[in-house]
């Protein structure tokens, strides 16, 4: 039952209905003029959805929003002229002009942004709601979204982990019957997207979206019931949008005129108006209400169009929060005893853990037995089920959940169980976590880390032994990290965890255990961005990664006895890559040969050559070598695999290829 609204709090929804749709009728008019570029998708017709679910959340609760979400932000309290200087992409705007339309928010509104990826704002906004519960915040997070993202694989991954998580979540489908051109009985199995949330365990409604007061009461109830610690609940508010799909409109026409013109009867604005007059509220006081609508979206237009356009200058550090700074101890330190890689990576977690209450573990297996690995193992015991979680296997929700923690208070460190099921997560990882601090201007933190497996050498096939690192070094926004010693390991996890932005950490499954090496028990962290040199030499530079810097340093020992000195450098971070360290040593080698597991065309040794050639051409004696995998996926067979993975005597023989020595 809807409790009844007094005729003050439905003047306010009035003004507030009015304030969104005239908003969105002068970004039109704006994008006609070429003011508002590229595009941006008008709310107008679903005002009602905002309005009553906004004010049925307190000001600290959390709202993650979509394409389509001007209105949700200015019912949640955003000041509009900074949302108008957004549009027109200035200075003044709230993401500063970097992130425009569809990614416009206000984190000091509990607004976490638009998202212009359909359905990825319900992981996040999943993510928020498991950061407010582990908080015990006492916030809930409400994702709005529309029936297209219903089909999205991350509407369903996150129900099931809200619903099984009971976390203070409310999702809000905004069903406007299409999903671009496509009407929802083409898209969607059923005829009512609430009867989905039976399916997780949750309470399904179906509302008129149009009646804002029906919004506002569906929406108190689920809030209340999630504030209770029961659990997510599913809204579908029935909708219409009178515009296009977005405001760059040339597609052809999909819809009826009869059909809209029938949509337009249930318009939310003037049924609000119809309701406020038969409870006596004079003509004139709506005409006010429409007025000062107006004239604050008029204010805000002059107030933009004012403001400066931003400058390169903000460009670069809006990619990346500065990292911590630190010095390590270094390996030969006097109280390290010798760990596996495993052992170091565990220890690194757990003493980040008790050191820094923000930071919690998640993912599949990680808890009761300690990760397939066992570099989780023991973290349940000691630091409880809240911050060692569990997952189901849903790689997506998984990761967006983070990402959505992650920009809330938290700093989740994420294993993926086999790095190859980082495909599965790319949307989180590439398009939310990277450009997060970007998309909103440049001051976001995003601390989360993505941590597994990766690499080949144990039979395990072509999906569960891939080398990946340069997809992520492509990605400006992410941090991406490679230990090759437990050491480092240990010093360079505590670095990830602690850092600001999102972190890539690669592990090496072979490493896990092939590797022991000395460890300082005490808490300690590596700079990121610095390689370390593990051999010096003067003929050649060899920079090896992960899996590749023991055979490197095999392949140096055997050189030595020919009386060739290769240097061998581990970059550690392979974004931020150290190059001053190895600029500095190819100048003095003249020669230089890369070696990575991964494959060899495009991968992270191309990057190397280039800069290398860019930066000390003049300095180079002889080509640059890459080795690397051969171009093939990873075979089963032990011989074959053996083949294709490179190994100390290929990097022995492309060293003495660039000193002229073959055979
Ligand atoms: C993952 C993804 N697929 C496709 C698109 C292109 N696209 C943007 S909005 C949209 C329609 C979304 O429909 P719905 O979720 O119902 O929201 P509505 O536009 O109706 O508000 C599409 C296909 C996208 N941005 N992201
Ligand atoms: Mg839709």
């Amino acid at each position: 039952m809807n409790v009844p609204l007094d005729t003050a709090t439905l003047e306010r929804f009035y003004l507030d209905l009015c304030r969104v749709r005239r908003f969105d009728e002068r970004v039109i008019e704006l994008f006609l003029k070429g003011i508002v570029k590229g595009t941006a998708h008008s709310c107008v017709g679903q005002e009602a959805i905002a309005v009553g679910a906004c004010a049925a959340l307190e000001e600290s609760d959390l709202i993650v929003s979509h394409h389509r979400g001007h209105g949700h932000c200015i019912a949640k309290g955003a000041e509009m002229p900074r949302m108008m200087a957004e549009l027109l992409g200035r200075e003044t705007g709230y993401c500063g002009g970097l992130g425009g339309s569809m990614h416009i928010a206000a984190l000091d509104r509990g607004i976490l942004g638009a998202n212009g990826v359909v359905g990825a704002g319900i992981g996040l906004g999943a993510g928020a709601a498991l950061s407010a519960a582990i908080r015990r915040s006492g916030q809930v997070a409400l994702a709005f979204f529309g029936d297209g993202a219903a089909n999205e694989g991350i509407f369903h991954e996150a129900s099931n982990v809200a619903a099984l998580w009971k976390l203070p979540f409310v999702m809000l489908c905004e069903n406007n019957r299409y999903g671009l051109s496509t009407p929802v009985a083409l898209a969607t199995s059923v005829p009512r997207i609430a009867s989905r949330a039976a399916a997780y365990g949750m309470p399904g409604e179906t509302i008129d979206g149009n009646d804002v007061a029906a919004v506002h009461g569906a929406v108190a109830r689920a809030v209340a019931r999630a504030r209770a610690g029961e659990g997510p609940s599913l809204i579908e508010a029935l909708t219409y949008r009178y515009g296009d799909h977005s405001m760059r409109a040339n597609l052809p026409r999909y819809r009826g005129e009869e059909e809209e013109a029938e949509a337009r009867q249930g318009d939310a604005v003037e049924r609000l108006a119809e309701e406020l007059r038969t409870r006596q509220v004079p003509g004139a006081r709506l005409d006010t209400l429409r007025a000062d609508a107006a004239a604050e979206v008029e204010a805000a237009v002059g107030a933009a169009e004012r403001a400066k356009e931003p400058r390169e200058a903000v460009l670069a550090p809006a990619v990346a929060a500065p990292h911590i700074a630190c010095e390590e101890p270094g390996a030969g330190h006097p109280s390290a005893r010798e760990l596996s890689m495993t052992e170091a990576i565990n220890e690194a977690i757990a003493q980040e853990m008790a050191r820094e209450p923000s930071v919690f573990v998640m993912g599949e297996d990680v808890g009761r037995i300690g990760g397939i690995f066992g570099c989780t193992r023991g973290l349940l015991d000691r630091f409880g089920a809240d911050r060692v979680r569990d997952t189901p296997i849903s790689e997506a929700a998984i990761a967006n959940m983070a990402v959505g923690a992650a920009i809330t208070g938290m700093r989740p460190v994420v294993e993926i169980q086999i790095f190859d099921f980082v495909t599965l997560m790319m949307d989180a990882i590439v398009n939310q976590a990277a450009k997060f601090r970007f998309m909103l201007g440049g001051t976001p933190r995003v601390p989360v880390v993505f941590r597994g497996p990766q690499g080949g050498g144990i039979r395990l096939g072509a999906q569960h032994s891939q080398s990946l690192e340069a997809w992520f070094a492509h990605v400006p926004g992410l941090v991406v990290i490679a230990p090759s010693s437990p050491y480092d390991a240990k010093g360079l996890l505590a670095s990830a965890i602690r850092d600001e932005n999102p972190v890539v950490f690669l592990e090496h499954k072979l490493l896990y255990v092939q590797s022991r090496g000395p460890v300082p028990a005490a808490e300690y962290a590596i700079p990121i961005g610095r390689a370390a040199t593990l051999r010096p030499g003067r003929d050649v530079t060899i920079i090896a990664t992960m899996a590749m810097v023991p055979q490197a340093l095999k392949a140096a020992a055997e050189l030595a006895r020919d009386g060739i000195e290769a240097e061998v450098i581990d970059p550690r971070t392979l974004r931020p890559l150290d190059l001053d360290t190895i600029l500095a040593s190819v100048r003095r080698t003249n020669r230089l040969v890369v070696a990575q597991e991964g494959w060899t065309r495009h991968g992270f040794g191309a990057e190397v050559v280039a800069s290398v050639v860019e930066h000390a051409f003049d300095w180079l004696d002889a080509p640059p070598e890459r080795v690397g995998m051969r171009d093939v996926p990873m075979p089963y067979n032990d011989t074959l695999e053996r083949a294709v993975i490179p190994g100390s005597a290929d990097i022995a023989a492309a060293v003495r290829r660039t000193m002229g020595r073959s055979g």
